[in-house]
């Protein structure tokens, strides 16, 4: 497109626009015609059309006109949507290839038990909620995948991965039992995971609590469609870096229609459609409802949906009208039945659903003569027998069908279903359906004639709290056949596997350079990072399992460096002649490209992570995500996906890098990170350090690989965040005999002070360490005073062991009590502790209860801005002088140092003011 400010008249009878648009926009009151008067005669005959044969002719040939243009790619612009009806013509679907009587039968007991498994649920005592309807809503969808598409891990490409939507998790319970997989206790112990263990029933897809059963978490709405799309882009990933053909697979992500509304479900798109994933299948159950009511009331959700995927490159397929339609759509030669489907709102097909064959016939149909005459022969139970597309077996089938085998794109199947289906009146299409979790006598009673489950009106009304579950037995000719189909599609789905291929861990030389230091170069721990890395990718036989994640900032953190040999990650390769081709650090990338560069999108690199995470699950070959990026775009932004990442049982390490609240100079209020790391304490699958030098991360990464592929680790499933700043220091020589344990487990002693005077500790982290050793100093020269210096490279890892053992005490008072890790560490060390950090004050103070003796804490609590380093330490009282005057606080209160000494150094330091601030480098890369 192209903007002028200056006036171009295109012809004298138009009136001038002060701004002219070039665009390809046909309507557009600019567009160029070049035989405006061939053109009127071709309008004119489509008028001539329209008057002698009615709209729905001028309709069709219109569309055949544009369906020839696509043809003769003549670039006119696309139909961002269809008509309200079924993508694939009835003529058009294939056989369907099952027993669509057997297959109707179990899925009515499915329905039957995923409703009682959650009606259960709210028998007196227990009362643990549930969803009913949304399962309700989407039992077909799910069936035609079970019984025809879904692989198991034993078929031979390794299986498809299933999404499952995280509210119609009874349904898959309800399969699991009718296939002997869960038992009526376990389906007892839904929503009861501890009162009712070892049987109970996680809510949703939760893989950490149910490990061997759930793979993908997917209740927290967006991150299944998110995470599905990159978990289809590890598939290729690995298939194109020749670590696993897993060119075979499949992914199925269940949608909900109100989900589609969260960023994240449509904001990667284009990554699927852009990267060809023809191995991802969308399923949006479009029920037209979400949880308060209508997702679109005014409007068309599939409508909408489909201009958007179309808009995004996606193959769409919409499965709308059941085949009772299908003669009526043939009947209607002018288009009136059209019409309506493609005028009628939303809301008002949820409200026909709630009233009657009559209803139907009168507010539908009966808005045009035509459509009401095609309906004409119909009795009012057969206007209200047309039903909607996601509840036909063979309209969903022939969708499934032609989304597997679609090449070169993702597919999306928008299919149109009932909210409560098959629940009967009080539940079908209402708006209150979705929070409907208890079913009345009657309720029940209906549900089961229309399911025809052989239970008797006296068994209901024994205890309407314990309606029976359904299994008609293992020798039954419907079970027998549902254990058939999953034999033949390569075993039972959802089943999470953890066997994996055993990776050869890199051996010392791999972390040896980061233990000589940086000599006399100053370098950020950034850096002494980035170098570790590239050490670590050239490890034999493990370096290639590394794969680097980084959303746009590669050049903020030296890791350009590794764009020419480890290259980027593009199925596409590179057809462009790039602009830095001469140059050593050359933008590459290439199909087998080991890093994977998600574009500015810390929610795609999250999802990115979670997959290449769980790799060793779900591929069985594990990869090793480095995910970097800025630590103010981390947790903050993204603490749901980590969470779920957490919950999937993902693997990896996370690098905050520019953290510090005073440290990424300049840049302000919006980055300056002071609170990461009390975010990443919040997840318990997080083990977060925040390392001072290289040696210490080297250790670090040291044990975070050992515990995850180590094989020793009771709990490998973890992830290591860890912080890294972008201030140059010199990188110190690892120190004989370091103390590794205290290193990994957070805390090691780093200077000794023989100076003879009163006696303190101080305790520092990361990039604050330096200014506990300029504090030390300062200490000794100017107060006389001896103080130790302690790099704590976790304060969540000391609180963790120390909550652990204050637990185990009050548990066990009449044990030995257990001491914390800090405690017994710190218990030989003189004199008060104060503790430093470019964080928030609760970022130390997390052990505070587990410091045997005077503590105080140094923290920056308030919005950063931006200035120079030392300005903003000073500023925020966390500087080498401020440590002094806080330390100098401590002494005297405990009468070991002169009462006037803090003012004095208050004083000496001018301590209010910013400008007599020096601790910090000034500027500096990362
Ligand atoms: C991020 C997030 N916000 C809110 C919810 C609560 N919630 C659970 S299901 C639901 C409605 C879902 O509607 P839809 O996606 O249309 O699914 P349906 O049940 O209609 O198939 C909501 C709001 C959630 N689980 N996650
Ligand atoms: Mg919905």
């Amino acid at each position: 497109m192209e903007f002028t400010i200056t006036t171009q008249a295109r012809s004298a009878t138009r009136e001038r626009s002060t701004v002219t648009v070039h665009d390809q926009d046909p309507y557009s009151s600019n567009h160029v015609d070049a035989d405006p008067e061939e053109t009127s005669e071709w309008n004119e005959s489509l008028d001539a059309l329209v008057d002698e044969r009615g709209r729905g002719r001028g309709r069709d040939i219109m569309l055949s006109l544009l369906k020839r243009s696509k043809e003769l790619h003549l670039g006119v612009p696309m139909v961002p949507t269809t008509d309200y009806i079924n993508t694939i013509a009835s003529e058009n679907e294939p056989d369907f290839p099952g027993d669509e009587d057997i297959e109707r039968r179990y899925r009515a007991w499915i329905r039957w038990n995923a409703a009682m498994t959650v009606h259960r649920a709210q028998r007196p005592g227990i009362g643990v909620g549930g969803h009913i309807s949304t399962y309700a809503s989407s039992a077909a969808l799910y069936e035609v995948g079970f019984n025809h598409f879904f692989r198991g891990q034993d078929a031979p490409g390794g299986g498809d991965q299933i999404y499952i939507q995280g509210h119609a998790s009874p349904g898959t319970y309800a399969r699991a039992f009718l296939e002997g997989r869960l038992s009526t206790d376990q389906l007892d112990g839904f929503r009861q995971e501890k009162s009712h263990a070892p049987h109970g029933l996680s809510s949703y897809p939760h893989p950490r609590l149910m490990p061997d059963f759930w793979q993908f978490p997917t209740v927290s709405m967006g991150l299944g469609p998110i995470n599905a799309i990159y978990q289809a882009h590890l598939a290729k990933y690995v298939t194109n870096r020749g670590i696993k053909d897993a060119s075979d697979q499949q992914v199925w992500a269940f949608l909900g229609d109100g989900e589609m509304d969260e960023v994240e479900s449509r904001g990667q798109l284009q990554v699927a459609a852009n990267e060809g994933l023809d191995n991802l299948n969308f399923v949006i159950n479009c029920n037209l409802q979400r949880l308060d009511g209508p997702v679109r009331g005014n409007g068309k959700i599939i409508q909408e949906l489909e201009s958007f995927f179309r808009g995004a490159g996606w193959n769409v397929i919409k499965v709308i009208w059941g085949r009772e339609w299908d003669d009526l759509l043939n009947r209607d030669t002018d288009g009136a039945l059209l019409n309506l489907m493609n005028v009628t709102p939303d809301g008002d097909f949820q409200t026909y659903k709630t009233e009657d064959g009559a209803y139907v016939r009168e507010n539908f149909f009966g808005r045009d003569e035509r459509a009401l005459k095609l309906v004409e022969g119909y009795t009012d139970d057969e206007v209200w027998n047309l039903k909607r597309g996601g509840h036909d077996y063979r309209k969903v089938y022939a969708a499934f069908k032609a989304a597997s085998e679609h090449k070169g794109q993702p597919t999306v199947i928008l299919a149109h279903t009932i909210k409560g289906y098959g629940l009967g009146p009080s539940f079908e299409g209402r708006n209150a359906t979705h929070q409907m979790k208890k079913m009345t006598l009657d309720n029940l009673k209906t549900f089961r004639d229309t399911m025809r489950i052989p239970i008797t009106d006296s068994q209901l009304e024994e205890n309407p709290y314990l309606p029976p579950y359904y299994h008609p037995g293992e020798d039954d000719e419907a079970i027998q056949y549902l254990h058939e189909r999953r034999r033949a599609l390569g075993g039972y789905v959802p089943e999470r596997r953890s066997k994996y291929t055993q990776l050869n861990l890199p051996d010392d030389s791999a972390y040896a350079a980061a233990k000589k230091g940086s000599g006399t170069q100053e370098i950020a721990t950034t850096m002494a990072f980035v170098r570790l890395l590239k050490d670590l990718l050239r490890a034999k036989d493990f370096g290639n399992r590394i794969v680097p994640i980084i959303p746009d900032e590669a050049r903020t953190f030296g890791m350009d460096a590794f764009f020419p040999s480890a290259k980027i990650y593009n199925p596409n390769g590179q057809h462009y002649t790039s602009v830095d081709r001469e140059l050593l650090l050359a933008y590459k990338e290439s199909p087998q490209g080991q890093i994977v560069h998600v574009g500015i999108n810390e929610a795609g690199a999250v999802a990115a992570f979670s997959a290449i995470g769980t790799s060793y699950s779900v591929q069985g070959e594990p990869l090793i995500p480095v995910y970097v990026f800025y630590s103010m775009f981390g947790f903050q932004r993204t603490a749901d996906a980590i969470w779920a990442a957490g919950d999937q049982m993902t693997r990896g390490f996370m690098i905050g890098a520019t953290a510090g609240r005073t440290t990424l100079t300049g840049e302000g209020l919006q980055h300056a990170d002071g609170h990461s790391l009390l975010l990443s304490s919040s997840n318990p699958a997080v083990v977060s350090y925040d390392p001072a030098y290289g040696y210490e991360i080297a250790h670090i990464v040291r044990s975070g690989i050992q515990r995850m592929y180590g094989g020793e680790h009771e709990d490998p499933n973890v992830m290591y965040y860890l912080t890294v700043y972008n201030e140059p220091m010199v990188m110190p020589v690892e120190p004989e005999g370091v103390d590794v344990d205290g290193i990994v487990r957070g805390i090691h002693r780093i200077s000794t002070s023989d100076k003879q005077g009163p006696k303190a500790q101080l305790m520092a982290s990361g990039v604050a360490v330096p200014w506990a050793i300029e504090a030390q100093q300062l200490l000794a020269d100017d107060w006389g005073v001896s103080a130790d210096v302690w790099s704590v490279t976790s304060w969540t890892e000391l609180r963790r062991d120390g909550l652990a053992a204050d637990q185990h005490n009050f548990l066990h008072p009449q044990e030995e009590r257990r001491v914390p890790y800090v405690t017994e560490k710190l218990s030989g060390a003189a004199g008060p502790f104060v503790a430093v950090t470019d964080h928030m004050h609760a970022v130390p103070d997390q052990i505070r209860q587990f410091v045997p003796g005077d503590f105080a804490t140094l923290g920056a609590d308030d919005f950063g801005f931006s200035d120079t380093r030392a300005a903003a330490r000073r500023f925020f009282k966390i500087d080498g002088p401020s440590l002094v005057v806080r330390t100098l606080q401590q002494l005297a209160a405990r009468g070991e140092v002169d009462a006037s000494l803090p003012q004095q150094a208050i004083d000496r330091y001018r301590l209010h003011d910013v400008n007599a601030g020096n601790t910090g480098n000034a500027g500096g890369e990362s």
